[in-house]
């Protein structure tokens, strides 16, 4: 069972509990935090006029044609139910949330539940990633818009995102859908040391897809009715969670996850890395090199070393040296040497944990 925690009334000692754990987290009630125009009209209002570029879910495949916001915002409120769903991921692309949507920025950040702010908003005292140098090309975590039609009456062999896992942890918060009253969409989420099972479940039962791997390529959506065959052959089930309005979902690194709307709905997500699950993120990098390497995969956003890097200089001093650190000055350090402090800090974190141990102590004390 997945825990379901509401905003407002329980601990960071509470959360802590359960995401040290693994598993993830639900937390209801955000929505009275939150901030912004929302909604399919507002956006529509702020933001009509920007082309996009909606996924078709059964094919995922993004039409060629650019439509305006505002026509897909029309047919979000609107949808053809014997059409696949769309959907409009990450969007707006690239870095652009924070300068083109500042008021949603911001009103997303105050809505990540008080007791893990420090965990999960970008300038979180205990997210790694936050301790970027303010002038290095930092990883862009997010805020994403995830904004899709629901496929209740459709069937369910193709949901809405396709089964994947994230090295970083994420929070995804559904501000948005058409129906308050009902369920907007189903998430099933494995745990992470699940992963062998299912690639072998996969390749066992879509002998196409032996030469890649299933879950990087995000080439499939388990049905309902192969996720009992899964269940029967390997004992292995997913958490399944049915977010509402106002619903926050957490997502540990590393557990593989696929998402079908049943409604229309507009969701907002935001990576982030955390000291819990760091191992895991580091154990990913790994696997997803070698997967870029067969697949020409998308580029090392993460930039995992480099963001650890920052991470050890910020606790390394009491005023927040990633901060003021220039990037031309580690530009004009030996390269040898910036590699060998690199390795080393990467080994000691994944041999020994004495390292992360110094940091949460750091940052504690710092606090
Ligand atoms: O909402 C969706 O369709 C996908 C969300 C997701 O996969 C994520 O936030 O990691």
């Amino acid at each position: 069972m997945v825990p379901v925690l509401s905003e407002g009334s329980f601990t960071r000692a509470h959360f802590l509990e359960h995401w040290a754990s693994g598993t993830p987290v639900v937390v209801s009630n955000v929505d009275r935090r939150l901030q912004g125009r929302w909604n399919p009209e507002e956006l529509s209002h702020d933001y009509g006029s920007e082309k996009v570029f909606p996924v078709d879910c059964e094919t995922n495949e993004a039409t060629k044609k650019p439509w305006k916001a505002k026509e897909f915002f029309q047919y979000l409120q609107n949808p053809d139910t014997n059409k696949p769903p769309m959907k409009l991921k990450d969007w707006p692309p690239s870095k652009s949330f924070r300068t083109t949507f500042s008021d949603l920025f911001d009103g997303f950040l105050r809505s990540i539940p008080v007791s893990c702010q420090d965990i999960a908003r970008v300038d979180g005292k205990f997210n790694l990633a936050a301790h970027y140098a303010k002038n290095g090309n930092a990883p862009d975590l997010g805020p994403k818009m995830y904004i899709a039609t629901g496929s209740e009456e459709y069937g369910d062999s193709h949901g809405t995102t396709r089964l994947h896992l994230d090295v970083t942890d994420a929070i995804n918060v559904l501000p948005w859908c058409a129906d308050r009253k009902s369920v907007a969409a189903v998430w099933h989420i494995f745990d992470a040391n699940c992963a062998g099972d299912l690639r072998q479940f996969i390749h066992d039962t879509y002998p196409n897809l032996r030469s890649c791997d299933p879950i990087h390529s995000q080439c499939v959506y388990l049905s309902d009715d192969v996720l009992a065959s899964l269940a029967s052959q390997y004992g292995v089930r997913p958490w399944t969670i049915h977010q509402r309005y106002g619903q926050a979902v957490f997502i540990p690194a590393g557990c593989a996850h696929q998402v079908r709307n049943l409604q229309s709905a507009i969701k907002v997500a935001c990576d982030f890395v955390s000291i819990q699950n760091i191992d895991r993120t580091l154990a990913l990098l790994g696997e997803q090199r070698v997967h870029r390497l067969y697949n020409q995969g998308p580029e090392d956003v993460l930039q995992l070393h480099t963001l650890l890097w920052y991470a050890w200089l910020s606790t390394c001093s009491s005023i927040n040296v990633a901060d003021q650190f220039d990037m031309e000055c580690i530009e004009g350090k030996s390269l040898l040497w910036i590699f060998r402090t690199i390795t080393d800090l990467v080994s000691i974190c994944r041999w020994r944990h004495a390292a992360w141990f110094r940091l949460v102590h750091l940052l504690s004390w710092a606090e």
